[in-house]
């Protein structure tokens, strides 16, 4: 049995998608910094940043970082298709996760939490750096939109039958999640609207949905 600590609208969400492909039972811990209610000593016991998502495997090994994670299961279960089996396809795969983990979901620290940067710099100054990291953020998810898009399922797949759709691979599934958060969404709509497109096809598929409608119910009420 693995466990994932995680929380509704978190980037655990990711690591759910690839935990339902590779079809394996897991327990989810419902586990954040910003819910007193939750297994906070629990997580924190496996992951001294106490960030979600974290995962422990059947014999107890612990993983943080999502790209990680996700390369991890692609390469546990390689029948998954969490991972391209193409040599050439799998190195940009990793590269686009991890490029999404270090640029954009980094990023996402910094205008959450600007105060772990500044220290007790006053109201003005957090609020600059949110502003900046925010724009940086936005032009990172640009240039993933022109190196890493045509890499993405496309906005055409079939729709007719949930068989027909192919499956979402693991830089699918992590930028869907990441690509949430922000304002990132909106920006692309504007800057790269054929990844916005790519996006809200994925948002779609019948592997995705149900979890983004637990995870985001507001976003998909009807
Ligand atoms: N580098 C980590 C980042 C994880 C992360 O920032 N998670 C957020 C939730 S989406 C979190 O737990 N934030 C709470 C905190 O940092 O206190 C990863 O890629 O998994």
């Amino acid at each position: 049995m693995w466990t994932l600590y995680g929380s509704v609208g978190s980037g655990s969400a990711a690591i759910e998608l690839a935990l339902r492909r590779c079809g394996v039972p897991y327990r989810e811990v419902r586990a954040s910094t910003w819910e007193a209610d939750s297994a906070r000593d629990e997580l924190a016991a496996a992951n001294p940043l106490s960030q979600i998502p974290t995962l422990v495997d059947p014999s107890g090994m612990v993983m943080t970082e999502s790209a990680a994670m996700l390369i991890h299961l692609g390469l546990v279960f390689p029948g998954s298709g969490l991972l391209p089996a193409d040599e050439s396809a799998r190195a940009q795969a990793m590269r686009g996760l991890v490029y999404v983990a270090a640029n954009c979901y980094a990023a996402i620290g910094v205008i959450d939490y600007p105060e772990r940067w500044l220290g007790d710099a006053d109201d003005a100054a957090l609020q600059q750096l949110r502003q900046g990291a925010r724009s940086r953020l936005h032009a990172c998810w640009d240039v993933f939109a022109d190196q890493f898009g045509g890499a993405l399922l496309s906005p055409d797949a079939p729709r007719h039958s949930p068989a027909a759709w192919p499956r979402p691979a693991a830089l699918d599934m992590l930028t869907a999640v990441v690509s949430r958060w922000a304002g990132a969404r909106a920006h692309l709509a504007q800057s790269r609207p054929s990844l916005a497109a790519a996006l809200a096809s994925l948002d779609a598929h019948p592997e995705f949905l149900p979890v983004f409608k637990r995870h985001w119910p507001e976003l998909f009420a009807s």
